[in-house]
């Protein structure tokens, strides 16, 4: 049975752990987290600069952001941010990725191939800051019923970051885009370890790739990216679902034909329709590319089970929204359920691609057990379902959640 909404139990238990899996800093005892939903228990572990994420498997190392972090701050830190790789070569050792020998190779339909180390992409191209969200497309899949095969994952695989670096656009322009040209293809150092399993490659369309929001960087707040999230080089695809943001990027390359490598077609489709949904256990007639977010929102001040503290007095609800890229135009919220919303504060505005705070101040009830939603509506228009939409992947989830508190 699905504990309503919530998040990871607090309650944590010390296992004893026989070994070291993975890149897993040595320990003897482990401290576990309880995801609300059926199988959702995990470990919580340290990986270099990280502090102790969730962890749903070790090779690759897949690592959740623990939700109350959502609480802490609007940009998610560095040390906080959610990891996801899919071939066992994940992440490409430390030893490869030097800034000193890293280069960058376009090549493909394009008049110019070139070459660029991270000094020669820092002095020749202006340097530009987006904060976007980043979120995996299975981002709370765990909660999909009926189940769905992949990895069960709690809401904690996206994070707000500040990403600094070049223009995608600016690169491939300086390499004269040959008019034949449909697609760019981006590949990372990350290498399969069995012949059998398709190399990580996303394909962008030519138009999307020449958005000036798109990025190739190297920071994130401020800092170097981390190890685990794409150091030394990552793209960076605003409003796009994680997928396409290829870390450790190290390839560029023009094509003049749709790509139809492994990670695009099977993998990451989503049914060819506007709410990407078929009934739940059909499999969709046509499919298209996974891309933009659907809009989401969350309470973060509070967690299913919380009591509402001090008792008796007006409390402050507060949460993030986002969308795809036009941004938050509304987020109403209701403390009954769903029978009334009120209309709350937003907070400051850091871009269209960014968390968007909103807050409302409430005076709860005297008794009984609130449950609190929070729908937001982007500036098309667009906003999420009561009902939770199904998919056989388990993406894009965006139903209006549910939290109830205690008094
Ligand atoms: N090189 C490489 N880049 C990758 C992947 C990968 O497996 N290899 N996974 C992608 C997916 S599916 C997601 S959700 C994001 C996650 O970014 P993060 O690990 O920095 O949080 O990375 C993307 N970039
Ligand atoms: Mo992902």
């Amino acid at each position: 049975m699905h504990r309503e909404l919530g998040e990871e139990g607090t309650s944590r238990r010390r296992f004893l752990k026989a070994g070291v899996a993975g890149l897993a800093a040595s320990a003897w005892a482990e401290d576990r987290v309880q995801l609300p939903f059926d199988i959702g228990e995990r470990p919580l572990v340290k990986y270099p600069q990280k502090r102790p994420l969730i962890r749903h498997t070790a090779r690759p190392p897949q690592l959740e952001t623990p939700f109350s972090v959502y609480q802490e701050s609007l940009l998610t830190p560095n040390d906080a941010f959610f990891v996801r790789y899919h071939l066992a070569g994940s992440p490409p050792p430390q030893s490869v990725l030097s800034p000193e020998t890293f280069r960058l190779q376009v090549r493909g339909t394009i008049q110019t191939p070139q070459t660029w180390s991270l000094e020669m992409l820092k002095e020749k191209f202006e340097t530009v800051e987006v904060v976007a969200v980043n979120q995996c497309s299975g981002n709370s899949r765990g909660f999909f019923q009926p189940r769905v095969p992949g990895g069960q994952s709690g809401h904690g695989n996206m994070g707000c970051a500040r990403w600094r670096g070049v223009r995608l656009a600016d690169v491939l322009k300086a390499s004269n885009v040959l008019p034949q040209s449909k697609q760019v293809l981006f590949d990372g150092l990350d290498r399969p370890l069995v012949a059998s399993i398709p190399d990580f490659v996303k394909a962008l369309d030519v138009e999307q790739a020449l958005d000036p929001d798109v990025l190739l960087a190297w920071e994130m707040n401020g800092e170097a990216l981390p190890w685990l999230n794409g150091y030394p080089l990552r793209l960076v695809v605003p409003g796009h679902y994680g997928t396409y943001w290829v870390k450790h990027l190290h390839s560029i390359q023009v094509v003049d034909a749709t790509f139809t490598g492994f990670w695009m077609n099977p993998a990451y489709r989503i049914p060819d329709d506007p709410c990407a949904h078929v009934a739940p256990g059909t499999t969709p007639k046509r499919t298209v590319p996974i891309n933009r977010f659907n809009v989401r929102s969350f309470l973060t001040s509070h967690r299913a089970g919380d009591r509402i503290q001090p008792a008796g007095q007006g409390v402050t609800l507060r949460g993030i929204a986002f969308d795809g890229g036009s941004g938050i135009r509304d987020v109403i919220v209701s403390t009954d359920g769903g029978k009334q919303w009120t209309t709350a504060q937003l907070g400051k505005d850091l871009g269209r691609y960014a968390f968007r705070e909103w807050t409302l101040d409430w005076r709860p009830p005297t008794e009984g057990s609130p449950e609190v939603l929070a729908r937001a509506t982007n500036r098309l228009g667009q906003s999420q379902p009561l009902d939770a939409l199904w998919n056989p992947a388990g993406y894009m989830r965006n139903v209006v959640e549910r939290t109830v508190l205690s008094l």
